[in-house]
Protein backbone atom coordinates (compact mmCIF):
# COMPACT_ATOMS: atom_id res chain seq x y z
CA UNK A 1 0.00 0.00 0.00
CA UNK A 2 1.27 3.57 -1.32
CA UNK A 3 0.09 6.70 -0.43
CA UNK A 4 -0.04 9.01 -3.27
CA UNK A 5 -1.29 12.39 -3.30
CA UNK A 6 -3.13 13.80 -6.43
CA UNK A 7 -3.67 17.37 -7.75
CA UNK A 8 -7.31 17.70 -9.88
CA UNK A 9 -7.59 20.22 -12.07
CA UNK A 10 -10.83 21.12 -14.36
CA UNK A 11 -11.37 24.65 -16.23
CA UNK A 12 -13.92 23.54 -18.97
CA UNK A 13 -17.43 22.35 -18.97
CA UNK A 14 -19.08 21.45 -15.62
CA UNK A 15 -15.91 21.77 -13.61
CA UNK A 16 -17.35 20.68 -9.97
CA UNK A 17 -18.85 17.79 -11.81
CA UNK A 18 -15.85 16.43 -13.50
CA UNK A 19 -13.64 17.22 -9.97
CA UNK A 20 -16.53 14.67 -8.43
CA UNK A 21 -16.34 12.15 -11.22
CA UNK A 22 -13.00 11.77 -10.57
CA UNK A 23 -13.17 11.69 -6.92
CA UNK A 24 -15.92 8.64 -7.36
CA UNK A 25 -13.82 6.76 -9.89
CA UNK A 26 -10.60 7.13 -7.99
CA UNK A 27 -12.71 5.66 -4.96
CA UNK A 28 -13.33 2.01 -7.22
CA UNK A 29 -9.27 1.38 -7.70
CA UNK A 30 -8.36 2.87 -3.88
CA UNK A 31 -8.83 3.76 -0.99
CA UNK A 32 -9.61 7.47 -0.36
CA UNK A 33 -7.69 8.84 2.27
CA UNK A 34 -8.70 12.85 2.30
CA UNK A 35 -10.25 14.82 -0.06
CA UNK A 36 -9.27 18.62 0.28
CA UNK A 37 -11.70 21.41 0.01
CA UNK A 38 -12.09 23.30 -3.68
CA UNK A 39 -10.53 26.38 -5.27
CA UNK A 40 -11.14 28.74 -7.97
CA UNK A 41 -7.69 29.58 -9.41
CA UNK A 42 -6.67 31.57 -12.10
CA UNK A 43 -4.71 29.76 -14.98
CA UNK A 44 -0.98 29.24 -14.75
CA UNK A 45 0.54 29.08 -18.06
CA UNK A 46 -0.66 28.06 -21.34
CA UNK A 47 -2.69 30.60 -23.42
CA UNK A 48 -5.53 32.95 -22.01
CA UNK A 49 -8.18 30.34 -20.69
CA UNK A 50 -11.30 30.34 -17.73
CA UNK A 51 -10.35 30.24 -14.21
CA UNK A 52 -9.74 26.40 -13.18
CA UNK A 53 -10.86 24.88 -9.70
CA UNK A 54 -8.70 22.71 -8.40
CA UNK A 55 -8.56 20.05 -5.38
CA UNK A 56 -6.43 17.51 -3.82
CA UNK A 57 -7.02 13.98 -3.12
CA UNK A 58 -5.06 11.66 -0.76
CA UNK A 59 -5.40 7.78 -1.87
CA UNK A 60 -3.94 4.50 -0.41
CA UNK A 61 -3.20 2.89 -3.73
CA UNK A 62 -2.35 -0.95 -3.98
CA UNK A 63 -0.56 -0.95 -6.85
CA UNK A 64 2.39 0.78 -8.92
CA UNK A 65 2.52 4.54 -9.34
CA UNK A 66 2.32 3.76 -13.64
CA UNK A 67 -0.41 1.65 -12.81
CA UNK A 68 -2.02 4.57 -10.36
CA UNK A 69 -1.04 7.10 -13.39
CA UNK A 70 -2.97 4.89 -16.03
CA UNK A 71 -6.10 4.82 -14.57
CA UNK A 72 -5.74 8.46 -13.50
CA UNK A 73 -5.63 8.99 -17.31
CA UNK A 74 -8.36 6.94 -18.28
CA UNK A 75 -10.57 8.96 -15.36
CA UNK A 76 -9.57 11.44 -18.09
CA UNK A 77 -11.08 10.22 -20.57
CA UNK A 78 -14.21 8.92 -19.23
CA UNK A 79 -14.75 12.72 -18.05
CA UNK A 80 -14.34 13.47 -21.57
CA UNK A 81 -11.01 15.27 -21.64
CA UNK A 82 -9.55 15.48 -25.26
CA UNK A 83 -5.61 15.93 -25.28
CA UNK A 84 -4.81 18.96 -26.78
CA UNK A 85 -2.05 22.32 -26.41
CA UNK A 86 0.13 21.21 -23.69
CA UNK A 87 -0.80 23.45 -20.43
CA UNK A 88 -4.21 24.60 -22.48
CA UNK A 89 -8.08 23.95 -21.51
CA UNK A 90 -9.06 20.94 -20.09
CA UNK A 91 -12.46 18.89 -18.69
CA UNK A 92 -10.23 16.87 -16.12
CA UNK A 93 -6.50 16.87 -15.17
CA UNK A 94 -5.04 14.42 -12.89
CA UNK A 95 -1.44 14.62 -11.79
CA UNK A 96 0.62 12.54 -9.27
CA UNK A 97 2.35 14.92 -6.92
CA UNK A 98 3.68 12.43 -4.60
CA UNK A 99 3.63 8.50 -4.96
CA UNK A 100 5.44 7.72 -1.33
CA UNK A 101 8.93 8.35 -1.17
CA UNK A 102 9.36 7.46 -4.68
CA UNK A 103 11.64 9.85 -7.03
CA UNK A 104 11.97 9.58 -11.11
CA UNK A 105 12.92 11.94 -13.53
CA UNK A 106 10.85 9.69 -16.14
CA UNK A 107 9.41 12.09 -18.14
CA UNK A 108 6.42 9.82 -18.40
CA UNK A 109 5.94 10.06 -14.99
CA UNK A 110 8.34 12.43 -12.63
CA UNK A 111 8.04 12.19 -9.39
CA UNK A 112 7.41 14.23 -7.39
CA UNK A 113 5.65 16.67 -9.69
CA UNK A 114 8.29 18.86 -10.84
CA UNK A 115 6.17 22.36 -10.82
CA UNK A 116 4.11 21.00 -8.19
CA UNK A 117 6.69 23.37 -5.26
CA UNK A 118 5.37 26.35 -7.72
CA UNK A 119 1.87 25.84 -7.37
CA UNK A 120 -0.10 27.42 -4.64
CA UNK A 121 -3.40 25.49 -6.25
CA UNK A 122 -1.52 22.45 -5.32
CA UNK A 123 0.08 23.18 -2.59
CA UNK A 124 -2.83 25.04 -0.16
CA UNK A 125 -5.08 22.23 -0.89
CA UNK A 126 -2.81 20.02 -0.01
CA UNK A 127 -1.83 21.35 3.46
CA UNK A 128 -5.77 21.52 4.04
CA UNK A 129 -6.08 18.14 4.50
CA UNK A 130 -2.17 17.26 5.75
CA UNK A 131 -0.76 19.94 7.97
CA UNK A 132 2.66 18.18 7.97
CA UNK A 133 2.98 17.88 4.47
CA UNK A 134 6.45 17.61 2.93
CA UNK A 135 7.53 18.18 -0.67
CA UNK A 136 11.45 18.13 -1.35
CA UNK A 137 12.83 18.76 1.54
CA UNK A 138 10.55 21.71 2.39
CA UNK A 139 7.45 21.68 4.30
CA UNK A 140 4.64 22.49 2.44
CA UNK A 141 3.58 25.43 4.64
CA UNK A 142 6.81 26.95 3.77
CA UNK A 143 6.45 26.50 -0.22
CA UNK A 144 2.94 28.51 -0.09
CA UNK A 145 5.03 30.95 2.18
CA UNK A 146 7.32 31.62 -0.71
CA UNK A 147 4.82 31.23 -4.04
CA UNK A 148 1.67 33.16 -2.07
CA UNK A 149 -2.15 32.29 -2.67
CA UNK A 150 -2.56 35.05 -5.07
CA UNK A 151 -5.25 34.21 -7.53
CA UNK A 152 -6.96 31.27 -5.05
CA UNK A 153 -10.37 31.48 -3.87
CA UNK A 154 -11.78 28.54 -1.61
CA UNK A 155 -15.08 27.74 -2.73
CA UNK A 156 -17.10 25.71 0.38
CA UNK A 157 -20.03 25.45 -1.22
CA UNK A 158 -18.96 22.91 -3.53
CA UNK A 159 -17.54 20.35 -1.15
CA UNK A 160 -16.64 17.43 -2.90
CA UNK A 161 -18.27 13.92 -1.59
CA UNK A 162 -16.14 10.82 -0.03
CA UNK A 163 -17.68 7.40 -1.97
CA UNK A 164 -19.63 5.47 0.33
CA UNK A 165 -17.05 2.79 1.55
CA UNK A 166 -14.12 4.64 1.14
CA UNK A 167 -12.18 6.95 3.41
N1 LIG B 1 3.60 13.02 -16.51
C1 LIG B 1 4.85 13.06 -16.02
N2 LIG B 1 4.86 13.11 -14.69
C2 LIG B 1 3.54 13.10 -14.31
C3 LIG B 1 2.91 13.14 -13.03
N3 LIG B 1 3.64 13.20 -11.89
N4 LIG B 1 1.56 13.10 -13.00
C4 LIG B 1 3.29 12.97 -17.94
C5 LIG B 1 0.83 13.05 -14.15
N5 LIG B 1 1.38 13.01 -15.39
C6 LIG B 1 2.73 13.04 -15.47
O1 LIG B 1 0.33 15.32 -19.14
C7 LIG B 1 1.42 15.22 -20.03
C8 LIG B 1 2.27 14.02 -19.64
O2 LIG B 1 2.85 14.23 -18.37
C9 LIG B 1 1.51 12.72 -19.50
O3 LIG B 1 1.55 11.98 -20.67
C10 LIG B 1 2.22 11.98 -18.36
O4 LIG B 1 2.84 10.79 -18.81
P1 LIG B 1 -1.09 15.66 -19.70
O5 LIG B 1 -2.02 15.57 -18.55
O6 LIG B 1 -1.38 14.84 -20.91
O7 LIG B 1 -0.92 17.13 -20.26
P2 LIG B 1 -0.87 18.48 -19.45
O8 LIG B 1 -1.64 18.33 -18.17
O9 LIG B 1 -1.23 19.59 -20.37
O10 LIG B 1 0.66 18.61 -19.15
P3 LIG B 1 1.27 18.75 -17.77
O11 LIG B 1 2.73 18.92 -17.98
O12 LIG B 1 0.81 17.66 -16.84
O13 LIG B 1 0.63 20.11 -17.30
P4 LIG B 1 0.42 20.47 -15.85
O14 LIG B 1 1.73 20.65 -15.20
O15 LIG B 1 -0.56 19.52 -15.25
O16 LIG B 1 -0.25 21.89 -16.00
N6 LIG B 1 -3.44 26.52 -13.65
C11 LIG B 1 -4.31 26.36 -12.63
N7 LIG B 1 -4.74 27.43 -11.92
N8 LIG B 1 -4.76 25.10 -12.29
C12 LIG B 1 -4.37 23.98 -12.97
O17 LIG B 1 -4.82 22.87 -12.63
N9 LIG B 1 -2.96 23.07 -14.75
C13 LIG B 1 -2.09 23.22 -15.74
C14 LIG B 1 -1.56 22.02 -16.39
C15 LIG B 1 -1.60 24.54 -16.13
N10 LIG B 1 -2.13 25.63 -15.37
C16 LIG B 1 -3.00 25.44 -14.35
C17 LIG B 1 -3.44 24.13 -14.05
MG1 LIG C 1 -1.51 16.66 -16.35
Amino acid sequence: MTRAVLSLGANLGDRAASLQSAVDALGEHSRILAVSPVYQTSPMGGPAQPDFLNAVVVVEADDSAAALLAWCQEIELLAGRVRGERWGPRVLDIDIITFGDLASDDPTLTLPHPRASERAFVLVPWLDVDPTAQLGGSSVAELIRVVGTAGLTRRDELTLVVPSGCG
